[in-house]
């Protein structure tokens, strides 16, 4: 087994060459689970530790390009000794107080953004995944499953292409093979291909039939929402048959954003290109005189519901901002106390001046 099909390539080489390490056995985290990890070497899937009181920075994900050396038994896991500088990431923020960014994956070149056409297409979720996976620095594309059971077929791609702006958009189902095939002309020996969405929209499902075989266990929806059950509960990197390498992942209840830079321009570029127009260099499209934005939402040109993704998205970036910049969050504090002073001379709460 060459690690070329794993994706190393000169690239790597030279970033393994910048720790230092050039002498030591580069692997690629395939799977992981706390802090055990599946390190794809020259020689197998071997199980992986970190030697105790090591701190690794950034902590390893699955796609991460490590640095290994064997135990001192042939049987002991192997030792991680460091991490290679990654290409890309995918963050979240994480369901927690305090400033945290997870890493989902890392190297990831493209990722599928899966949506099950078994419900009615949820745009603002599509944008909210839009922006953070252009924010990863991979490229997103838009998988929609499950096409033999759309109420509506057409319009509901006509929907979803409205927000796919530059963004490829395939439609596949079990029931369609050539769908299938379609999907995996795009793909390339040694190229990473993360499959995101929420719990229940095949997956799992799609992985089993680019490989042609299961590699990954699969689980019914509920009937009555459609709402699937957590089936995959870790993130894990396959091959298929033709060299590339799709990262199943558990199905995410929601998507908070972390910081998002140039990812909320990429999902949203034509908002990106009209401000451009606007009056003020610093516009926010919000209240302010000659916006170009505003003036698109008036015209018609804009969709005021993808006015106020992008507004919310943008939001809620600042706020994880704020919670690790202290700048940043001295404003905040400052925007909620004139909000609240707003509120408390609102005559619907009673306020007196
Ligand atoms: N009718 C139909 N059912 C599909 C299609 N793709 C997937 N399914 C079904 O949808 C259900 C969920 O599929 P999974 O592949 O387990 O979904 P998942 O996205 O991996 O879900 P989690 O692992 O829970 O995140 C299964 O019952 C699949 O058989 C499709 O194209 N058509
Ligand atoms: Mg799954
Ligand atoms: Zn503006």
């Amino acid at each position: 087994m060459t690690l070329e099909a794993w994706g190393w390539d000169n690239d790597w080489i030279e970033r393994q060459a910048g720790l230092g390490l050039d002498d030591a056995e580069p692997g690629r985290v395939i799977e992981q689970e706390r802090d055990r990890w599946t390190v794809q070497t020259s020689a197998g899937a071997q199980a992986a530790r970190h030697s105790s009181g090591a701190v690794l920075v950034p902590y390893p994900v699955v796609g991460d390009w490590v640095v290994v050396k064997p135990g001192p038994m042939p049987s002991d896991p192997l030792t991680l000794l460091a991490v290679l500088p990654r290409r890309s990431a995918f963050s979240r923020g994480a369901a927690l107080t305090g400033a945290t960014e997870q890493v989902l994956a890392a190297n990831v070149d493209t990722v599928w953004i899966v949506h099950g056409l078994d419900v009615s297409p949820n745009l603002r979720r599509l944008e909210r995944y839009l922006a953070v996976a252009w924010e990863s620095g991979a490229n997103p594309a838009i998988i929609l499953t499950k096409a033999d059971l759309a109420a509506n077929l057409d319009e509901a791609i006509g929907e979803v292409s409205a927000v796919a702006v530059g963004v490829p958009l395939y439609t596949v189902s079990v029931e369609d093979a050539s769908s299938v095939q379609r999907l995996k002309a795009t793909v390339q020996p040694g190229l990473t291909v993360a499959l995101l969405g929420p719990s229940g929209v095949g997956k799992s499902t799609l992985i089993n039939l680019l490989a042609a075989e299961t590699l990954t266990a699969t689980g019914s929806v509920r009937s009555g929402d459609r709402k699937g059950r957590h089936t995959t509960t870790r993130r894990a990197l396959f091959q298929i048959p033709g060299g590339a390498l799709l990262l199943d992942t558990p199905g995410l209840r929601e998507l908070r954003v972390w910081e998002l830079g140039q990812g909320l321009a990429s999902a949203f570029p034509e908002i990106e290109e009209l401000s451009a127009h606007c009056r003020f260099r610093d516009c926010l499209h919000e209240t302010e005189p000659g916006c170009a934005i505003l003036q698109a939402v008036e015209d018609g040109q804009l969709d005021a519901e993808r006015l106020a993704s992008f507004r919310k998205l943008r939001a809620e970036s600042a706020y994880e901002a704020s919670k690790s910049d202290p700048q940043a969050r001295a404003a905040r504090v400052a925007e909620h106390k004139t909000a609240m002073k707003t509120l408390k001379y609102h005559p619907k709460y009673g306020g007196r001046r």
